[in-house]
């Protein structure tokens, strides 16, 4: 794969061959089960930042590997992340009937079916991990720690351990001493998820697949705090999700709890910390400090 030097550019390219690629592995509508295919494609086809695969591919380039051989994996964390929204929306969790600017999945298909759909591409994701379209360009050992990664980062002691915090405490005024270890799982272990499986796929050492993880924390809560902010700041249209629910939930966010100015402050500190964690990278790691800064400045 070559790719355009620009930022925009680049980014626009891999959500491209992404979505492409994410082609391959959706199964097709033409069986009695195709009401679960369609909601499948209906939410991811309804497109989304792609910041996970846009990660693995990255990461994957700067650690010197095979950015094609990679696009399972990108298409993997993606389709993962889109089961995570899928059930995150339902009635049972936070009841959103919008997504991705479009009706949630529930709303459109009902909810039996937008579960079904959400564990489907949790089986489908390691479908395409493990799926052998590039057999010999991977080193079989590193296909089983990213995929091992992936499972990892989206279980009990990751994304759905965050999700479970958040439901427990839902309500109810919570400290960072909450705040912190919730958003470690729910939007952090798969942020770092995907920088590691990038490393990892492209067989790099130790050192860089650890300061890709350095970089992923601190940017993942610079994210996280950046979510928070535009709930509090943006629109529905803006976001393609509703604005100020964490108000009508009474979530405490970092934005609710230390105020606009002060997580804003934070948000630019991480996000100079996440820059800084790329010096193992050198020149290459340059893509990856602008998206630091393009997803603090995000508008949705
Ligand atoms: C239900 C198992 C389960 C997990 C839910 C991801 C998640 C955990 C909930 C979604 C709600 C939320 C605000 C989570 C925080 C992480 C986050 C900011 C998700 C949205 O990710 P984006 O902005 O979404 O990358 P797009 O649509 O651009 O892909």
């Amino acid at each position: 794969m070559t790719f355009k030097t620009d930022f925009k550019g680049r980014l626009d390219q891999y959500a491209g061959v992404v979505n492409e690629a994410m082609q391959q592995f959706l199964p097709k509508t033409d069986g009695l089960e195709h009401l679960v295919i369609e909601a499948m494609r209906y939410s991811i086809e309804a497109g989304g930042k792609r910041i996970r695969p846009v990660l693995v591919l990255e990461f994957c380039r700067v650690c010197g590997g095979d950015t094609e051989a990679a696009l399972p994996f990108a298409c993997a964390i993606e389709m993962v992340h889109t089961y995570s929204l899928i059930h995150d929306d339902l009635p049972c969790m936070d009841d959103d009937a919008l997504r991705r600017g479009r009706p949630s999945c529930h709303v459109k298909f009902g909810e039996a079916t937008a579960l079904l759909a959400g564990d489907a591409l949790l089986s489908l994701a390691f479908e395409a991990a493990l799926c052998n379209n590039y057999r010999g360009r991977l080193r079989p050992g590193d296909v089983i720690l990213a995929a091992h990664e992936l499972a990892a980062a989206s279980g009990a002691k990751g994304m759905v351990g965050g999700q479970q915090i958040d439901l427990e405490y839902e309500g109810k005024p919570v400290g960072l001493e909450v705040l912190e270890p919730m958003h470690r799982g729910k939007t952090g272990a798969m942020i770092r998820a995907a920088a590691k499986m990038g490393c990892i796929v492209a067989g790099a050492p130790q050192l860089l697949i650890d300061a890709g993880d350095a970089y992923a924390q601190k940017l993942g809560l610079a994210f996280q705090i950046r979510d928070d902010i535009l709930d509090l700041t943006s629109t529905d249209e803006a976001l393609g999700k509703p604005a100020g629910s964490d108000l009508v939930n009474h979530k405490s966010t970092y934005a609710t709890l230390l105020g606009l100015e002060e997580s804003g402050r934070m948000l630019g500190e991480l996000t100079r910390q996440a820059e800084e964690c790329l010096r193992p990278f050198g020149e290459e790691g340059h893509f990856l400090r602008e998206l630091a800064r393009y997803l603090a400045a995000r508008a949705g």
